[in-house]
């Protein structure tokens, strides 16, 4: 893919990387999926459909796209389903270690599996927050743990993985599954407090990584597996402000976009998506300037790893 433009075309002075507090990261991969294939098309019909998005948000009054909104470089390795997930890794770490609010647009889901362990490596006590139809946790799928169907099994294995909106699984990864830490799509339609349920289980550091199959396919129809059940828009966005609101949100991606040319609704709502992350992310005050803070906090730190729940004090 060729990127020759702005994000949703904001102008140039709001698109500059020293200048951009939020760094977005394509990445058109779509080396795994198993059904509908398209989801290395996602982003570029995601950046099409936000060029004809407004850019004020009436709920927050706010036009987020002042805190500068960089696009970089894709990534576009694609030799082996391992070598794609190193180098998201790498360049989503290059731009955490630069004070940048990093988020990524997939491609499938095997892409988080780099941006997780980025994210892991530089913050501290930190809560994934898995937004899915699906378990993903398999150790390994078709031969390879860097199938999208692997996703999260190492986030369950060195953070804090919490899973909102599952509805389909195989029976193996209950053995895997930290079921305290997961919300059932069929629970969730019953459980008027399951927002606040789940914020009670994130750390206070939190990186979101949101499968658009979560929606119900009444409103998301454009994603490779497709499940019945899922989410709505305003619960989904009503949810997503209060963890925004109680949690400091350190980045997030969103994957699994597969466009359908002749549906460009789903398109839409995965820009809208996205800037409603980065409008609750930026419209709250006491957040909104201090991602970097946190990271500078850690840089004198050696990254720690897998003990670092063994303190209770953030929970
Ligand atoms: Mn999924």
């Amino acid at each position: 893919m060729k990127i020759n433009k702005t994000f949703a075309g904001i102008p140039d002075e709001y698109s500059k990387f020293d200048t951009s507090k939020i760094v977005l990261i394509p990445v058109p991969y779509d080396g795994t999926s198993t059904w509908q294939k398209g989801a290395d098309k996602g982003p570029q019909a995601f950046l099409e459909a936000a060029e004809n998005m407004e850019l004020y948000d009436i709920e927050t009054d706010s036009e987020v796209y002042t805190e500068g909104i960089y696009i970089a470089d894709p990534v576009t390795e694609k030799n082996s389903p391992k070598a794609m997930v190193d180098a998201v890794h790498n360049v989503t770490k290059k731009y955490i270690k630069k004070n940048k609010f990093v988020t990524l647009f997939g491609g499938e889901h095997s892409i988080s599996i780099g941006s997780i362990r980025a994210f892991n490596e530089c913050f501290d006590h930190l809560s994934v927050l898995h937004l899915d139809a699906h378990a993903d946790l398999r150790k390994s799928y078709e031969g390879s743990p860097y199938n999208h169907a692997c996703a999260v099994y190492e986030a369950n294995q060195t953070t804090n993985l919490v899973q909102v909106g599952i509805r389909s699984m195989d029976r193996s990864e209950t053995l895997v599954m930290n079921s305290e830490n997961v919300f059932f799509a069929q629970d969730m339609a019953t459980n008027a407090y399951w927002m606040d349920n789940v914020i009670d289980l994130l750390t206070d550091t939190v990186f979101i990584t949101f499968d658009l199959d979560v929606f119900d396919p009444s409103i998301m129809s454009s994603t490779g597996t497709p499940e019945p059940g899922g989410l709505l828009w305003y619960e989904t966005l009503e949810f997503l402000k209060k963890v925004f609101e109680n949690k400091n949100v350190v980045g997030f991606d969103i994957v699994e976009l597969c466009p359908n040319s002749k549906n460009k609704a789903a398109d839409f709502l995965a820009a809208k998506l996205y800037y409603k992350m980065l409008s609750y992310k930026f419209s709250n005050p006491s957040e909104s300037d201090d991602f970097g803070d946190d990271y500078n906090q850690i840089i004198d730190s050696p990254f720690t790893k897998l003990s670092k729940f063994k303190d209770d004090d953030n929970f």
